[in-house]
Order: structure tokens, then C-alpha cells, then sequence
């Protein structure tokens, strides 16, 4: 029997809260099984709302004890209170004060939503509907109110007790063995906002002094034993204060700012005003156990919250529709502050990598959404690629249209205009409309259309008018209840190299408008001409990837490895080899069986060649250029009859040949980029490391073996995790002598952090071959896996899912059918980690027909299970639709 599914939630049917609460008090008295919460409401009828209407308020499993309406308890025929609603009548017209009393268990909340424990340490998660899982209340984002906290625990048990905002008042409750702190948040805020923690935790302080001259205490909280592993994190914290006053202008608003680190945590990080809760993945540091990646997830991961400060908390949003309004510009925000904490184009260059890999395909499959969605069944499913990093690309987009100067002002207008209020998409793009006088209507709709656009580009070059003509085709390609979609305003950075490498100016450009080097595309059929074009040049089109589409033009391979040579832009140097690669590796995938390996183009080996050996050019951008696709990315540029086994082996030849193609250099570089300094996190370190793993896999995936000694001895010297991971990894993947012995090496030395052995558990989960699924299978049962952990779940069910193409689409059906069974189970506990485990599925319809079939069943047969929760529900209903 099929679970019912709940109505949809409708942009269109927003109406503003009848009710508006004012303050809110809480008093929190906290026990493992049976916490008692008590709200004091004050709270207003809205301008407009009849007297007759009553007021109903969220809960979800909610138990209430008591309720009293302006000190008066309330008769039971006054109110209807289920788990999910409280429903009261007959309320004054004027302001009115409610008391309600509930009881929770936070042991048992497995959903890591609301209030709940993990390690013995109370915390919360109310973004995006947990609040009403502590109490009643208008559970929404455009209620804004002021909170005071009571946080009450027993000393022993949580000598430590933390809120929003700041510190009021703490002492002991006489006559007891318990004790509680106050905190007052003077800043009106939404309900998914509110967070709290209480227990037995390490502190990490520092102090930063504001622009405007706020003396700021700083905090770190983890777990006893970890002090010494928050250096990074609390370094990344100061820079990214200091950064967003620089480059924003904004500066931070508390007298304190504390990040606590949990090991249970349904995502990354939670912005709670003045109180950020962390995935301790996002926290922890130490060269031994997190990888230079890790490092730089920290950094960006903190940044992105502390931003959080002004995009989303002081500025809010005004519906869940209007996600994209804090997380895209969040995620732009935190981008811009590591490409300058960093090296730009190497950050730009990872930011698109990351895009398409993880937008775009979900753009492409039934689960495409747009950036602001019009309709959910259940907004945590909507926490995704598309709202954060395509939202991102549209901001980005959206200082690229207006260039730098109107995009601050327009920054600070929304600042200004919007500070303390929950806003929408389109507020936000007026104010940038007005500060720069330009019309933007069509530009929004980059919020509303789903689908990556295609631009197709042919060029025409006049010698003897001196005339480039480029032809711009553009489409969006039809996607779950959008067919027809008009043209979007497409920001197109241009550079015309001539055949020194050097940019040729050009008098004039008819057929659109150009700003800079901007060629702006609004129509669907566009002749955009370049004036005095002295020489016929190579087009170099759509720049630091100016706009998030698919581009496809009539470069062929000389003039796209002619640009990986010399393009002044070096995100494009990088996207034409990749773009040759990409075509090698579909031919190779369409070639067939192993015996048919196609020679590779000595034009592409001699390319990958000299920019392995380019001194010149960073290590970190040369480790871009040279790692191959992924498996994903190429099923993805293949786009339908996807054979992700014939994938994995065409890429695993192309990666032999170039091996033993370049033996001799891969060599010499790889000794180049070896380091004697000890460990240092930096990014110039980081890009050497990043080159020399590289290289490592290159020679560990040699034609022949030969090098399992340097491979093995990689891992053995490792002084920290970024190489011993690669060494691991390319002992275990390519099944090098010994690999097993160097997993138990190092199980053993990280048998007791659990954040390390995740990635030994990543490591196995992602490996080729038949026999994964099995070793994936019997690694549920070890000891330091636990489904109860998001974290475990990712880094073997999740890792398998999506980071293993070829084993999870296994063509027997075996792979889908073990990831439909755990996430079942796991939806009885955790339905958010079983929904998000599901979106693996999201590319199904791309398969070929045999694994495609498969794919269906296995969804079709969850389709049928009963109980299932309306997060699965949503995903498994989408995928089939
Ligand atoms: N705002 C949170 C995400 C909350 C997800 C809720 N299902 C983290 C972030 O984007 O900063
Ligand atoms: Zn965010």
C-alpha cells in the first residue's frame, strides 16, 4: 500500500501571517528523555485579520502539557492540539500573552532535527521546519521575533549552556543539582534561527576587534581532546570576519560569536544567529587526518556561516521558495572570499568543476528544479546544487551584467533597504535594478527556468571586411512541468586571441549590447559582429565561465588546444583541454570492448605533455588540467544510453596510455613536486600536493605496473593525510601489491577518529570492480560504521551511490537495490540522510536500456512500500514521474 502524499506547498499561495509574535521567552529544562519547554508567546492579530480567525500553530511529534492564555490556563473546548497543530479560538483583538508547555525526548530523535543528543551533548537543528518540533509556533521564515532563553540542565551533565545572541545571566538553581544560563538575541529573528547546546565541551577562545570598533569574544566549542584540532578553523573565522567588512562592508553585530562542533549532523554547517552549529568534519584539522580538501571545507564552510550573518539572518528570507536568496548569494559570497584567500582561477576553476558535476546533472534528470522553486512537497529536499551553486552562478551572473562598481551598490542597497526583514528574490534583484539603472526582468528569469541552456556558437571570419560574425544559438531544454522556455539574458565574456596568444582589439560590436568584455545574449538566434578584426582568431568564448550554460561551438581540436596553450583567461586554458579529453574519452566509450583501444591523438599527449612540465603555471592549476573527468562527468557530457561500465573503461585506458605515453615526465614532475617542508595547509603547498597525487595516480594506473614500489612508498613515508589518502586510494583502486596490508596500516593508526576513517571507508566504497558491493556490504557491519551517523552513511552508502558510476549501476540491478533497501531502512530513522542517499537515483533515465530497466523496478518497488516518510516519498515519486 502506497503512502498518501501531503499537498504541495505553492509560491502563489503565500499569504503573510495572520498572527506576528513579538518576543519570545523560552525556558528550557533539559533531560536526556523528557525535557520540558515552556514559550511565552506575546503575540499580535496582524492588520487584517478578522477577529473570527483563530490561531493555529505548527508542531511536528509534539506533546502539550499545558496551555494558558494571559495567565489564565485555557480550557481544553477553547484549543485542538494534535502533534502536528495547535488551534486556538476566540483570542482578544489586542496583543495577547500564551503559555505552552510541551515535553520532548531528546534521546529518541533519531530525525537530527529539532532538539536532540549526540555524543551525550544537547543541540539543535531547526532550519528548516525543527522549531516546531520544541514547540508551537508560526514555524515559518517571515515571523520574526526576539528571544530570550533559559537554558536549565544539571551541572554535571552539561556544565556548559549555550543560546542566541548574548550572554545574560547564569547561576545555579538553589536546592538542586542543576544550573541555567540566560541568553537574549536582540535581534528579531525567524524560528529556524533558534539554536541551542548544552554539555561537557572543550573551548577554543580568541577575540576579534570590528571596523566599527565591537570588541567580539570568539569560541570554538568540541569535544575534550580536540582543542588542539580547531587552529584552522578559528584562523578561517577571523579572516572571514575581517573580509566581509573589507570587501561587503559588513561588520559583525554580538558581543560573542560561538561555533560548536557535533559528530551528528544532517549537513554541513547551521547559520543560528550568534550560536553556528558544525558538522565536526567542518571543524576538526589536523595535517594527520584532514586532507589539504578538508582544510579548504573548513575555511569555506565557516566563512559561509559566519556570511550567513547578514545573508539570511539580518536579511532573511520571506518564504522557503526564496532559499536561493540566502544560500546562492551565501555560497557566491564564500566563493569570492577563498578565491582571495586563494588562488582565483584555480578556486573558479574547482567552483565549475563542482557545478557540473553536481548542477548540472540534476538539471538534466527529473529531480530539476529552478533556482526558486514555485512548488514543494517537502522543502529539505530542496536544499540542493541547483538553489546553492546554480544560485550562486546568478549572483556571480548578476555582477557580471553590471559590472563591479553597480553590483556593490546595489549590495548595499539591499543592506540598507532590507536590513531586519524577510525578503524576496525579487526585492533583491530591484535593488540592484535601481542602483544601476538597468532593467533586469529578463535576466530573473535565470529564478524561475529550470534546465541548462545550451549555447551554440559558429564563427565567421571576413578577411577582407575584417569581421568576425559569431551565430549564437540558445536553448533550454525542457524539464519537469517547464516545455517551452524563452531566451535568457546570457552574459558572454569574449576574447578574440590572435595566433601569438595575445587578445585583439576590435573597434566596434554590432548585433548586442557589450559591456567591457561582456557580449550580452537576450535573443534565441543572436549575430553578434566584432568590427576590425585585423587577423582571423581563434574565439575565446564564455570566460571564467560567465554564465552556467552548455557551450558548444565549432572550435575544433587545433584552435581548443591552441587555447589550452595561450589563452590570456585560464579557466578557458583549462576548459579547451578539457573539452579535447572529453571528446577522446567518448570516442574511446563508444569504440567498444577493451581490444579496441583507440590510439590517443598525439596532438592531446603532446598538450598534457607540456603542461605537466610548465614551470610557469601553478602547480594547483596544473593538477586541474591533468586529472581526468570523472566517470559522472563523462556520462553526463554523453547526456542518454549511458553505459557507466564502458565509461570506467575507457577512462581507465586513456589514463594507461597517457601513463605510459609520458611515463618519463610524469616521473620527473612527480619527483619536482616533492616537498621536505614539513606540512603546512597553504595553498601553494596544497596545489604541490595536489599535482604530485596527481601524477601518483597517473603512475600507479601505468600500462604494465612497474611503479607499485613509489606508490607504496608514498604511502609509507606520508607525513600527512592529503598523501596518504592519494597513496591509499591508488593502491586500492588499482589493486597494487600490498593493498590490503596498507587498509589495515590505516585502520590501525586511525582506529579512534572516526572523521579519518571515513575516508577508509570512502576509499573501499569507490573502488572498480565486482566485487565493491559486497566488501561495501560486509563494511556495514564494521565496527566504526554506524547508519545512525550521516557522516559513516556518507562516506561508504553515499560514497558507493554516487561516487561509484560502474558499481552502483550495476547492470544486474544489485547496486540499486542495496541503495533502495538501506535507505528504506534508514528513512525509519533518518528520513532527510534517506532522501538525500536516493538522489543518487536522479540520472536513472540516462542509462542504457538494460541498467535503466533496473533502475525503475528498484524505484517502482519503493514507490509501493508503505510508511514511507514525505521526504523518500518526494524523491522516489520525482524520479519516476
Ligand atoms: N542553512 C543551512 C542548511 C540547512 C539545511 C536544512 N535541511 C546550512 C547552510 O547552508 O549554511
Ligand atoms: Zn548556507
Amino acid at each position: 500500500m502506497r503512502t498518501e502524499i501531503s499537498a504541495p506547498v505553492r509560491l502563489e499561495e503565500y499569504r503573510s501571517p495572520s498572527f506576528e509574535i513579538d518576543t519570545v521567552h523560552l525556558d528550557i529544562r533539559l533531560a536526556p528523555r523528557a525535557t520540558r519547554v515552556s514559550a511565552r508567546l506575546s503575540v499580535r492579530r496582524a492588520a487584517n485579520t478578522p477577529a473570527s480567525e483563530p490561531l493555529v500553530l505548527d508542531g511536528d511529534e509534539l506533546t502539550l502539557v499545558s496551555l494558558a492564555l494571559d495567565g489564565q490556563v485555557l480550557a481544553t473546548d477553547r484549543y485542538r492540539a494534535t502533534p502536528s497543530r495547535l488551534e486556538i479560538d476566540a483570542l482578544p483583538d489586542g496583543p495577547f500573552q500564551l503559555d505552552i508547555e510541551t515535553r520532548l525526548d531528546p534521546d529518541a530523535n533519531t530525525k537530527l532535527m529539532g532538539l536532540y543528543r549526540s555524543n551525550g551533548t544537547y543541540c539543535t537543528q531547526c532550519e528548516a521546519e525543527g522549531f516546531r518540533r520544541i514547540t508551537y509556533f508560526l514555524d515559518r521564515p517571515d515571523c520574526l521575533s526576539v528571544y530570550t532563553t533559559r537554558i536549565e540542565a544539571r551541572a554535571s551533565e552539561a556544565p556548559l549552556l549555550l543560546g542566541n545572541g548574548n550572554p545574560v545571566e547564569h547561576g545555579a538553581v538553589p536546592g538542586t543539582d542543576r544550573h541555567y544560563a540566560i541568553w537574549h538575541d536582540p535581534h528579531p529573528k525567524p524560528s529556524y534561527l533558534f539554536a541551542l547546546v548544552a554539555g561537557d565541551l572543550a573551548c577554543v577562545s580568541d577575540r576579534f576587534t570590528t571596523a566599527e570598533g565591537k570588541d567580539v569574544a570568539l569560541n570554538i566549542y568540541v569535544e575534550h581532546g580536540n582543542e588542539a584540532h580547531c587552529a584552522w578553523a578559528m584562523d578561517s573565522l577571523k579572516r572571514s570576519m575581517r573580509w566581509d567588512e573589507e570587501v561587503f562592508g559588513r561588520c559583525y553585530d554580538l558581543d560573542v560569536f560561538n561555533i560548536v562542533a557535533v559528530s551528528d549532523f544532517n549537513m554541513g554547517a547551521m547559520e543560528n544567529k550568534g550560536l553556528n552549529i558544525f558538522n565536526d568534519k567542518y571543524v576538526l584539522a589536523d595535517p594527520d587526518t584532514a586532507t589539504d580538501q578538508d582544510y579548504a571545507g573548513i575555511e569555506a564552510v565557516i566563512a559561509h556561516e559566519y556570511f550567513h550573518n547578514w545573508t539570511g539572518n539580518r536579511i532573511t528570507c520571506r518564504d522557503w521558495f526564496q532559499l536561493c536568496l540566502k544560500e546562492g548569494l551565501t555560497v557566491f559570497r564564500d566563493q569570492e572570499f577563498s578565491a582571495d584567500m586563494r588562488s582565483r582561477s584555480v578556486k573558479r576553476i574547482s567552483d565549475v568543476r563542482l557545478l557540473k558535476s553536481h548542477q548540472f546533472p540534476e538539471d538534466a534528470g527529473p529531480l530539476a528544479h529552478p533556482v526558486r522553486p514555485r512548488l514543494y512537497h517537502e522543502i529539505n529536499n530542496f536544499y540542493t546544487a541547483t538553489v546553492y551553486e546554480k544560485g550562486a552562478e546568478v549572483v556571480r551572473m548578476l555582477k557580471t551584467v553590471l559590472g563591479a562598481e553597480d553590483f556593490r551598490r546595489g549590495m548595499d542597497l539591499f543592506f540598507d533597504r532590507h536590513d531586519g526583514e524577510a525578503t524576496t528574490v525579487e526585492a533583491f534583484l530591484a535593488c540592484f535594478a535601481e542602483a544601476s539603472g538597468r532593467d533586469l526582468d529578463q535576466f530573473a528569469l535565470w529564478y524561475e527556468q529550470a534546465g541548462t541552456p545550451t549555447l551554440r556558437i559558429d564563427s565567421d571570419y571576413d578577411a577582407s571586411e575584417k569581421r568576425l560574425t559569431l551565430t549564437i544559438r540558445q536553448q533550454t531544454p525542457p524539464t519537469p512541468k517547464q516545455a517551452d522556455k524563452p531566451a535568457l539574458h546570457v552574459p558572454l565574456r569574449i576574447g578574440l586571441v590572435d595566433a601569438t596568444g595575445a587578445d585583439l582589439p576590435y573597434t566596434s560590436v554590432t548585433g548586442a549590447e557589450t559591456t567591457g568584455d561582456v557580449v550580452h545574449i537576450t535573443a534565441p538566434v543572436q549575430k553578434v559582429v566584432f568590427h576590425d578584426v585585423a587577423e582571423q582568431p581563434v574565439a575565446s568564448l564564455l570566460r571564467g565561465f560567465s554564465a552556467p550554460v552548455t557551450l558548444k561551438s565549432d572550435l575544433d581540436d587545433t584552435d581548443l588546444l591552441f587555447l589550452a596553450a595561450n589563452d590570456a583567461d585560464a579557466f578557458n586554458r583549462w576548459e579547451a583541454l578539457q573539452t579535447v579529453i572529453f571528446k577522446a574519452l567518448i570516442e574511446q566509450t563508444s569504440a567498444g570492448p577493451r581490444q579496441q583501444r583507440l590510439a590517443i591523438d598525439p596532438r592531446l599527449i603532446a598538450a598534457i605533455e607540456a603542461t605537466m612540465a610548465d614551470d610557469a603555471l601553478e602547480p594547483a592549476f596544473r593538477a586541474l588540467c591533468l586529472q581526468l573527468p570523472g566517470e559522472a562527468d563523462i556520462a553526463r557530457e554523453i547526456g542518454s544510453n549511458v553505459d557507466p561500465e564502458a565509461i570506467h573503461l575507457a577512462r581507465a585506458q586513456m589514463r594507461a596510455g597517457l601513463a605510459s605515453a609520458l611515463g618519463p615526465v610524469v616521473k620527473r614532475v612527480y619527483g619536482d613536486m616533492k616537498d621536505t617542508a614539513p606540512y603546512s595547509p597553504d595553498a601553494a603547498s596544497a596545489g604541490r600536493r595536489a599535482l604530485k597525487n596527481v601524477l601518483l595516480d597517473y603512475l600507479g594506473h601505468a600500462q604494465g605496473g612497474g611503479n607499485d614500489a613509489t606508490v607504496r612508498h608514498h604511502f609509507d613515508v606520508a607525513d600527512n593525510m592529503t598523501d596518504r589518502l592519494a597513496a591509499l586510494t591508488v593502491l586500492v583502486h588499482a589493486r597494487l601489491p600490498g593493498y590490503k596490508e596498507a587498509l589495515d596500516a590505516f585502520a590501525q593508526r586511525h582506529a579512534g577518529t572516526p572523521l579519518a576513517m571515513d575516508k577508509w571507508f570512502m576509499v573501499q566504497a569507490t573502488a572498480p570492480g565486482d566485487e565493491t558491493l559486497a566488501s561495501v556490504q560486509a563494511l556495514t557491519r564494521h565496527p566504526g560504521f554506524s547508519p545512525a551517523n550521516p557522516n559513516r552513511v556518507r562516506a561508504l552508502i553515499g560514497a558507493f551511490a554516487s561516487g561509484n558510476q560502474s558499481q552502483f549501476n550495476r547492470a544486474d540491478g544489485a547496486g540499486f537495490d542495496f541503495i533502495a533497501d538501506f535507505a528504506l531502512e534508514l528513512d525509519t530513522r533518518n528520513p532527510q540522510a534517506a532522501a538525500r542517499l536516493l538522489s543518487a537515483f536522479r540520472s536513472w533515465r540516462a542509462l542504457e536500456p538494460v541498467r535503466r530497466a533496473r533502475a525503475k523496478t528498484t524505484l517502482e518497488g519503493m514507490a509501493q512500500a508503505a510508511d514511507l516518510s514525505p521526504d523518500v516519498r518526494d524523491i522516489v515519486d520525482r524520479c519516476l514521474q
